[in-house]
């Protein structure tokens, strides 16, 4: 019943077994062979734009099509909210391509877009140079039109232009075939907020008293040598996540630059901050841990005191008690909820209202014991064009 997906180079529901195959490329082509015309618009009036974020006023229109038409949850009571800082980050990594930056518009006005970055794709022991695509949006009045498989046709066909053949992205709904599945989980910063705006219930056997306590945090980190991550720490913090990025099964590779870019906030390049990072120095001067979040408001769609939620999104961490011989299972968990104490301190103090991370990486560690919860959400993780075995979200290696 997937007219379109039962067309591409994806694995198909009820294929194969889960057992192990061989894992690599469904499909080999030649850039040659790619067209390098646009994909037919047979869709008066609609044309292709290329959109050029470095124009203020074009990544305001983007900025302006997400506002009203990305992604929202099952009841229509939030809508991810997108800054011009965000969308500057996600979109304009280092290798970005103007081209991957794809558009329809309507006359003047942008009504649907998709975009894509360069990414190393580490799928257990091979490295594969691939795009992660996201912000598939498409203008309300103009869904149910088959243009998804034109966008994604389009951004695939620029995508393969540059000899690339493979990409990751995620998203809330089944397609064939998910890699992965994690569950979103939430921890309440600001419980009272969260409860007037309908994100947080109010346990039939509790009061809201009573759960704002719960959720009431210390005002001081407690980890020493805690402190912000700068320029300096770099090569350390660089080192120490590819080491412990070993431990899983599905990753980015990054260079020293992409890590720069990913972790360290830079104060005149960007409007308002989106990456937090924090790093722990030892006494000899050592970076032994680090972790980062990132800021995504969510719109609260007709409400009449709440505009916006402020939700702080785990990134990515590390520490060196992961790598004591012999391992420690013991000493990893009791660091890891060390760390994310504070990491919760820190965005409270940021005044962010939630704390979301997903079920994967070490993150089973510490979700419980620092109170996050099970939302609804899942996110299902895809490959295009790669075949591989299941990857079991959170499940380390050893
Ligand atoms: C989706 N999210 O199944 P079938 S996540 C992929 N990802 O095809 P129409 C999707 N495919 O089932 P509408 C999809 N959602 O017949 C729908 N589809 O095979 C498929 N929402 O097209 C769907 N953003 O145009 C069906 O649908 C076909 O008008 C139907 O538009 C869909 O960014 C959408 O949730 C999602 O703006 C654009 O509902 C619209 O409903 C919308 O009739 C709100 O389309 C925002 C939203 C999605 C966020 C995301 C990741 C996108 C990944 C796309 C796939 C990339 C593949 C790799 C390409 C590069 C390859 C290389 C190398
Ligand atoms: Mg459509």
């Amino acid at each position: 019943s997937y007219k379109f997906w039962a067309t591409q180079p994806v694995p198909q529901f009820g294929e194969e077994k889960p057992v192990i195959f061989e894992e690599g490329p469904l499909k080999i082509q030649k850039v040659e062979d790619i067209p390098d015309e646009p994909i037919p618009l047979n869709l008066a009036p609609f044309r292709w734009v290329t959109m050029d974020l470095t124009d203020e006023k074009q990544m305001q229109e983007v900025e302006k099509l997400l506002y009203g038409h990305f992604v929202e949850d099952d009841e229509a009571m939030f809508r991810f909210k997108y800054s011009t800082s965000i969308l500057k980050w996600s979109l304009m990594s280092p290798g970005w391509r103007k081209e991957w930056h794809v558009g329809i518009r309507s006359g003047d006005t942008l009504c649907a877009f998709i975009a894509a970055v360069p990414t190393e794709i580490r799928i257990r022991d091979k490295v594969i140079q691939g795009s992660e695509v996201n912000f598939l949006c498409i203008h309300k009045k103009l869904r149910g039109k088959r243009l998804a498989p034109v966008l994604i046709k389009e951004i695939t066909r620029r995508i393969n232009r540059e000899g690339i053949w493979q990409a990751i992205y995620t998203g809330g709904i089944v397609l064939p075939r998910p890699v992965s599945t994690c569950r979103y989980y939430h921890r309440a910063l600001n419980w009272q907020k969260l409860y007037e705006v309908g994100f947080s219930p109010c346990p039939s056997n509790s009061k809201p008293a009573f759960q704002v306590r719960k959720y009431a945090l210390p005002e001081q980190t407690s980890t020493k040598g805690l402190r912000e991550l700068q320029a300096k720490d770099l090569d350390a913090v660089h080192s120490l996540l590819e080491r412990y990025l070993k431990r899983f099964e599905l990753t980015p590779v990054w260079n020293r630059e992409e890590a720069e870019h990913w972790l360290l906030h830079k104060k005149d390049s960007y409007a308002e901050q989106v990456v937090y990072s924090y790093v722990v120095e030892d006494a000899s001067g050592k970076i032994t841990d680090f972790f980062s979040f990132y800021l995504l408001e969510s719109t609260v769609i007709k409400h009449p005191k709440h505009n916006s939620i402020r939700a702080a999104y785990m990134f990515y961490y590390a520490t060196e008690t992961a790598f004591t011989e012999p391992v420690d299972k013991g000493a990893l968990q009791k660091r890891l909820n060390d760390l994310m104490a504070d990491a919760l301190i820190l965005a409270k103090r940021h005044n962010f209202d939630v704390f979301n991370a997903l079920s994967l990486m070490d993150n089973a560690l510490f979700l419980e014991k620092q109170k996050f919860g099970p939302g609804d959400g899942q996110l299902h993780y895809y490959l295009f064009n790669y075949k591989a075995n299941p990857i079991h979200g959170g499940v380390d290696k050893k």
